[in-house]
């Protein structure tokens, strides 16, 4: 009989919505049950692109809006081989952060359309479950100062949050919001329920394509 496939599961959210923090604890507590999995992060700084991403982000490079916006989705891209046969093995990928991040940060910039910044991630394999980690802008402020990348400001990531609430209204993903104002554990609950749910139910779904 043919290997039953992983779910693939994404956490989305702005700044210091605790993505890490609960992609960590959703890989431990599979681990734990006893199921295969695996941990993803986009940008992917290990690679060629990623290197270049990471250099921008640090500010130690600048690069032209649309260049960085391509160089972020060829990061995805080049990982989608390897993706795919984890999947095909029956490996759950947990995901901190995706094409969504993409078209959220760069359609905040003045002059992007999100439809143009969609292009490019059009065709990735479609996750199973996107959970967005909802956290004001006030309470992102208790967890601590903004760092020195780039982005890291209060405007920008309010607007960042307008363009994920405009991609949330997609119907053909499915999205599930968590209230990241609770407490770690209470957060890890709520994902670890909606996380058992889709791994049981990607195993008779074929993987999908992105926003086609
Ligand atoms: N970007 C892009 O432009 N285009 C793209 O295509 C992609 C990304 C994929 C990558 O940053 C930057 O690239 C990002 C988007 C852009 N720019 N910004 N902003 P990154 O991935 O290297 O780092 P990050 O994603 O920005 O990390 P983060 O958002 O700052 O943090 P987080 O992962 O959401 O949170 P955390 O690290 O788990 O927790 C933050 C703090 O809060 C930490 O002290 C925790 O202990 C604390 N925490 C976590 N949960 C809780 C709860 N529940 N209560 C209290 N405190 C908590």
């Amino acid at each position: 009989m043919a290997c039953k496939r992983g779910a693939l599961i994404v956490l989305e959210g702005v700044d210091k919505a605790g993505k890490t923090t609960q992609c960590q604890k959703l890989l431990q507590a599979l681990q734990q049950s006893g199921r295969p999995v695996e941990m993803m992060r986009f940008p992917d700084r290990s690679t060629t692109i990623g290197q270049l991403i990471s250099a921008y982000l640090q500010k130690k490079s600048d690069l032209e809006d649309h260049t960085v916006h391509l160089l972020f989705s060829a990061n995805r891209w080049e990982m989608v081989p390897l993706m795919k046969k984890k999947l095909e093995q029956g490996i759950t990928l947990v995901v901190d952060r995706y094409a969504f991040s993409g078209v959220a940060f760069t359609g905040a910039k003045p002059g992007f359309c999100l439809d143009w910044c969609m292009k490019p991630d059009v065709g990735l394999p479609k996750p199973d479950l996107v959970m967005f980690l909802q956290l004001s802008p006030v309470e992102a402020a208790l967890r601590g100062q903004f760092g020195e990348e780039r982005y890291e400001t209060s405007s920008f990531q309010r607007a960042v949050q307008q363009k994920f609430e405009h991609l949330m209204k997609d119907p053909s993903i499915n999205w599930q919001v968590i209230d990241a104002s609770k407490s770690v554990d209470d957060v890890h609950k709520d994902i670890t329920t909606h996380s058992l749910n889709t791994i049981n139910t990607a195993h008779n779904l074929p993987l999908g394509e992105l926003w086609k």
